[in-house]
């Protein structure tokens, strides 16, 4: 997967201390055929799936995971089991993750000293046909900060790689000016930590749909209300790419004694509790 930041981005610093995010066009390119041709490697380690690439991601996706959904569900757990262990980890999200770019727009919105608080991932949303993921896939009203736990500044890039149709794509809903309240009070033990519209005082803000071209990015305070949103009924799935910065500078991480919450790397089960692994 080829990406190619653009880097001409005036970076709206003011409107971002005020909204708490900033949308920026068009922030990379890259070659969608190769995007296609990573995932299709993923699906591949199931079962072999044959199916052109050369496709709109969307439609591409959706008849893979439809494929995936006609099979017994022994194969949606393994499915599940590649998509959070393989899939998510592209090595192009890496690399983009460390662009240079991103370090200069990281510092435009005051992280003087950038490092990664959690993996960069590759992520699939499910259109309305596929239920597979299931709510691994949409978010609902909640605050990043609450699982990532950060320092104060830290921010999300939020990078589509589909074209959306505001009929047929699912997108985020933010509450502009939201992380000026601080952190919210999450649900006790809820997926995503969510919070409740009781808890936000949502009524003083109107939020906003993010409309979005394949390759723009959103850039968000990891205090800024926000969730999935979808129309009611026929989706296609997305792809987003999905980048987590903090700040080592800030007082606050130093005071939580750099506290990191996103432990991927614990072995989920032991070779001995894998009774069919193969050995090398
Ligand atoms: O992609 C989405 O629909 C939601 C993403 C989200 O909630 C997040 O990045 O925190």
């Amino acid at each position: 997967m080829k990406f190619q930041l653009l880097d001409n981005h005036e970076i709206l610093t003011e409107s971002y201390k005020e909204n708490g995010f900033i949308h920026l066009k068009k922030f990379i390119n890259f070659n969608e055929i190769d995007l296609n041709q990573y995932v299709l490697n993923c699906f591949n380690l199931i079962d072999d799936f044959s199916i052109e690439t050369n496709k709109d991601t969307s439609s591409f996706l959706s008849e893979l995971l439809i494929q995936i959904q006609n099979k017994d569900k022994g194969k949606w757990q393994e499915f599940k089991d590649i998509y959070l262990g393989i899939f998510q980890r592209s090595m192009a999200i890496y690399e983009l993750a460390s662009n240079t770019v991103i370090k200069t727009i990281l510092n435009k919105v005051g992280i003087k000293k950038p490092y990664l608080c959690s993996d960069p991932l590759l992520m699939i949303n499910e259109g309305s046909d596929h239920t597979i993921l299931g709510n691994l896939t949409n978010s609902p009203l909640h605050q990043d900060w609450a699982s990532m736990q950060s320092s104060q500044n830290s921010v999300i890039l939020w990078i589509p790689l589909v074209d959306m149709c505001p009929e047929s794509s699912s997108s985020m809903r933010v509450w502009p000016k939201s992380h000026l309240h601080g952190l919210i009070t999450p649900k006790d033990n809820k997926w995503f930590s969510e919070i409740t519209d009781d808890n936000f005082l949502g009524q003083e803000h109107n939020p906003i749909d993010i409309e979005y071209d394949k390759g723009d990015c959103i850039l968000f305070s990891s205090l800024l209300v926000h969730k999935t949103i979808f129309p009611k009924r026929n989706y296609l799935p997305r792809l987003t790419i999905q980048l987590r910065y903090g700040d080592l500078s800030c007082g606050l991480l130093k005071r939580n004694k750099g506290v990191f919450n996103y432990m991927h790397c614990f072995p989920n089960k032991r070779i001995s509790e894998r009774p069919n692994l193969e050995l090398p």
